[in-house]
């Protein structure tokens, strides 16, 4: 029996779903993206099916870390894939392909006892929750008490994309980019609320939400309000490409933050940590020196990690600089081997979404700091 809890993203995980790498495609192009990897064999404008020895490595690697989870008694969910080949149109527009159902983590949240559908910001997988259906009307039948929600449905027509945005962005220095990402002056206009579940993070009453290239400010007004016993911070970091806060500001246990060094925090935000007795850790160095091939994900996917209580975390197998440091910050640490499922939409904790984790909602951040 489901029942749906999850307040933080350390307390002791008990149920989780976990993504499938089957049929994910390198997605047509739309007004918010497109893909230009020439050197794997899909420059800017083509599509198509992710190879099939690809996709066998991933699913090799999820059916292990499933493995792993499970042999602690975890129970594991897995979603439908559907045909992502196929054009997806709705009354105002229409799209060549959909994407996959590989990173759960950014259609799907629970915060306490709500299951969340984000809205998503990519015509290409407006009707990923679909893949994900079947689990949650299994959970509605288990759960009376489950919130099962689903925030608006965006329309995504040419209002929502300002035109010519990634041309113009990439001819841009790095300080200008960030001065961008700053103001919230990226690919989503304000039209309507965007944003994906994977730019947020979850510590008890304080939610952390990152503006980003797929989350827009209308976004954060929508959480904000939709979560009235929250306390929903808008946060943005010096990363030139923001896409998920999950490999940038990754919450490990009470009063500790793992961070992104290189992807600077302003200091209100490291004051509000630092006034509430939380410690902030940079991260070790990745052992990547580049992005993971055929992927939007950056080489930070060393940080990108499931806690699966707080003293234990799953980290990729090769990170082994991260290890260390997680070794030295009290942490067993579990080694999954998951290079492989980057193509498909990130790491572990893109991977994932907990659906319940013992514990209820604290407050975490007793002291006011600055805008926070
Ligand atoms: O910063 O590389 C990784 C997470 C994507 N879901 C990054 C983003």
């Amino acid at each position: 029996m489901t029942k749906i809890n999850a307040w933080n993203e350390w307390d002791p995980l008990k149920q989780v779903i976990v993504g499938r790498a089957d049929g994910t495609m390198v997605q047509a192009p739309e007004p918010a993206i497109f893909r230009d990897w020439p050197d794997e064999g899909y420059p800017r404008g083509t599509y198509g099916l992710l190879p099939e020895e690809l996709t066998a490595a991933a699913n090799e690697q999820l059916d292990n870390f499933v493995g792993i989870l499970e042999g602690r008694g975890i129970r594991v969910d897995r979603p439908t894939p559907l045909d992502f080949t196929q054009a997806v149109a709705t009354p105002e527009w229409s799209q060549d392909s959909m994407f996959g159902s590989m990173p759960v983590r950014d259609v799907l949240i629970a915060v306490g006892t709500e299951l969340l559908e984000a809205t998503m910001s990519y015509r290409s997988r407006w009707f990923e929750y679909l893949a994900y259906r079947p689990l949650i009307e299994g959970y509605f039948r288990d759960d009376p008490a489950m919130r099962w929600e689903a925030a608006p449905k965006p329309r995504l027509t040419d209002a929502s994309f300002k035109a010519g945005f990634w041309d113009e962005y990439e001819a841009l220095p790095f300080e200008e980019q960030v001065a961008r990402v700053r103001r919230g002056d990226l690919v989503l206009t304000e039209a309507e609320p965007l944003f994906d579940a994977a730019d947020i993070a979850r510590f008890g009453r304080d939610l952390f939400v990152q503006q980003s290239l797929v989350t827009n400010q209308a976004g954060i007004r929508w959480i904000r309000q939709h979560f009235p016993e929250h306390r929903v911070h808008a946060v943005t970091f010096g990363n030139s490409h923001p896409l998920h806060i999950d490999a940038t500001w990754v919450p490990l246990r009470p009063g500790l933050v793992l961070h992104c060094g290189e992807r600077t925090a302003d200091e209100d935000l490291l004051q509000y940590f630092k006034v509430n007795d939380w410690e902030v850790v940079e991260a070790a160095q990745t052992s990547k020196d580049v992005a993971p091939p055929l992927s939007p994900c950056s080489r930070w996917l060393s940080i990108n990690v499931l806690v699966l209580d707080p003293r234990t975390v799953c980290v990729e197998a090769s990170e082994t600089a991260q290890i260390d440091q997680f070794v030295k910050l009290g942490f067993e640490v579990i080694p999954v081997p998951f290079w492989d499922v980057a193509p498909f939409g990130g790491g572990l904790h893109c991977a994932t979404t907990d659906i319940h984790r013992e514990g209820d909602l604290q407050d975490y951040f007793p002291k006011r700091h600055g805008r926070f």
